[in-house]
């Protein structure tokens, strides 16, 4: 155990991403004394771990990027419309410097067990090294996508060559040169690092059980003339964030998909995929994300273009998905569709041709086994609740929220849940999270943490808890929404989907960051409602 660590603060935070380091300068212009537990050795969350070769984010730097400090703002550089995972480390490792962070920030350190005591009104934080520390409050800033998962296949274990999770790739990189590499996953992380690879790799063969939906992100250098543009309209633009749907300012599309010619809805989605935004083909037409027929049109004109890339037509058809477009999250490439026309880039489609082990030399499918020096898992993560189910987390009278959320978790307005005073989740389930711009979801769920405590404190007030009541609406509220739209047509880890035995529950909540914002606000403007604040 590390005796130089206080046995008591005001907030423990978990996480050092965007929203740990945020939520930490919060509470210091509070005067609140708060410690942050960090598992990686530096700040960043997600871009400290997913270093795999092509990672970007797939929002556009000058979105995706802190807004409440407009001299940040003003002093940072961003290089390219869609940076590289170095690029956006490097901008979260100048936040730390700048708001001198790290000396609150404890590394190598994961949290085990937060345990609440009724008598002490406290938590009692406990880590990894044998270490506890009390808390007033605790803030899970533990990440949506950060429980990384490996494939449940039988072998893993016994393969002799080198194995990855793209999510925990060596800081030192991989070399692949010469290397006859397998990759299991086509998510984002597979999308985004198949091309790469590819061009160094002697063999590459992809094993895809779901295709994925994906756009060029025509991704290039920021011109001088549009950052010092940006710079100057920084607070109309952030605010035109806060008001949209997914976090990115977009026109509101007026018109159904259903309603114009063949040529002008082609013309639409042609603009869409040349724009390189995932956004503008999501909003192309209103009823994209909420009308079967609809959505079928964008499917069909996406699989003509991949058909008309991909040179070898059982390749072509196996990259065709046949869930609606935009019901699992979209991928930004570049290069994917075209890496298949390389002789040495094969793709396995594990729905013809199943996975059956990994083995000593490489992995078997129900076909035949295939030898590899390097196996990339690129098999994504135990989405929104992992990370907090991770944790022995127990309220009051012992509850276990991992427990209690078998059955899919249940917040209110996922930033708390009834029986857990004093703990607030950022972009929890039941926040739009994981359907927006995260960084603007992060700062709204900070600031408005914040805010609350803040009210307590001047209320003389001590404890905040969500009451089942308003967390049964909540949750009921979060499950309508979402029937009104495609997304439970589809197996996604939006629904728990991917890991077996998970609840198949809708998570995230689709009204829009924008709606969202609106009914948080309410909820502090009524003293809290569906909170009971006590001292
Ligand atoms: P994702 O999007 O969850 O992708 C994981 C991929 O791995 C996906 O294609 C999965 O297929 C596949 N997978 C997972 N388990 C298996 C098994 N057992 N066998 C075969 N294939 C499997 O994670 P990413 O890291 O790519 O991206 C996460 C998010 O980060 C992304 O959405 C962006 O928001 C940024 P499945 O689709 O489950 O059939």
């Amino acid at each position: 155990a590390d005796r130089s660590l206080p046995t008591a603060v005001d907030v423990v935070i978990v996480g050092a991403g965007f929203a740990g380091m945020y939520l930490l300068h919060r509470f210091r212009g509070m005067g609140m004394s708060a410690l942050v537990f960090e598992a990686g050795t530096d700040v960043g969350g997600t871009w400290y771990w997913n270093r795999y070769p092509g990672a970007r984010v797939d929002v556009e730097s000058l979105s995706y990027s802190y807004s409440f400090d407009p001299d940040l703002e003003q002093e940072f550089e961003w290089r390219e419309r869609y940076p590289t995972q170095p690029e956006i480390l490097a901008y979260a490792r100048h936040v730390a410097d700048r708001f001198d962070l790290r000396r609150d920030i404890v590394f190598r350190t994961r949290i085990t067990a937060a345990h609440w005591d009724a008598d002490d009104a406290r938590w009692t934080v406990r880590t990894e090294h044998e270490n506890a520390v009390t808390a007033q409050y605790l803030v899970m800033a533990s990440g949506c996508l950060s429980a990384s998962k490996l494939p449940e296949i039988p072998g893993i274990d016994t393969f002799k060559g080198e194995t990855h999770h793209t999510a925990h790739w060596p800081h030192d990189g991989v070399d692949f040169t010469d290397k006859r590499v397998g990759l299991i996953g086509t998510g984002s992380s597979g999308v985004q690092s198949i091309p790469v690879i590819a061009a160094q790799a002697d063999e590459l063969t992809v094993f895809q059980r779901t295709p994925a939906y994906s756009l060029p992100a025509r991704n290039r250098a920021l011109r001088t003339a549009e950052i010092t543009d940006m710079k100057a309209n920084y607070r109309a633009w952030r605010q035109a964030q806060k008001e949209s749907g997914f976090g990115v300012p977009t026109p509101t599309a007026t018109r159904s998909a259903l309603e114009v010619s063949d040529a002008e809805r082609s013309a639409i989605f042609e603009q869409a995929w040349e724009s390189g935004s995932l956004v503008n083909l999501l909003t192309s037409f209103n009823d994209i994300s909420t009308s079967q027929e609809a959505n079928d049109t964008a499917k069909r004109w996406i699989h003509d273009k991949i058909m008309s890339i991909v040179k070898d037509p059982q390749t072509a058809q196996d990259l065709c998905p046949d869930y609606p477009v935009g019901t699992k999250r979209p991928c930004l490439d570049t290069d994917y569709y075209e890496t298949y026309n390389q002789d040495h880039v094969h793709l396995v489609n594990l729905q013809r041709e199943p996975l059956i082990e990994v083995t000593e030399r490489g992995i078997r499918t129900a076909a035949r086994e295939y030898e590899f020096d390097i196996i990339v898992y690129a098999t994504g993560f135990d989405a929104m609740t992992g990370a907090l189910t991770n944790v022995d987390i127990r309220g009051r009278d012992g509850v276990s929220l991992k427990e209690t959320w078998q059955a899919g978790p249940r917040t209110y307005l996922g930033l708390g849940s009834a029986g857990f005073p004093n703990l607030f989740m950022i972009t929890g389930p039941g926040s739009p999270s994981v359907l927006s711009n995260m960084v603007v979801s992060i700062e709204q769920h900070v600031d408005w943490v914040t805010d609350a405590i803040a009210h307590l404190r001047a209320q003389g007030l001590t404890t905040m808890e969500a009451t089942p009541e308003a967390q049964d609406a909540w949750v009921d509220h979060v499950n309508e929404i979402a029937s009104h739209t495609l997304y439970p047509r589809a197996n996604s880890w939006y629904m728990g989907a991917n890991v077996p035995g998970k609840a198949r529950v809708f998570m995230p909540y689709a009204a829009g960051v924008g709606e969202y914002r609106k009914v948080c606000d309410r909820v502090a403007a009524d003293g809290y409602d569906g909170f009971v604040l006590s001292a």
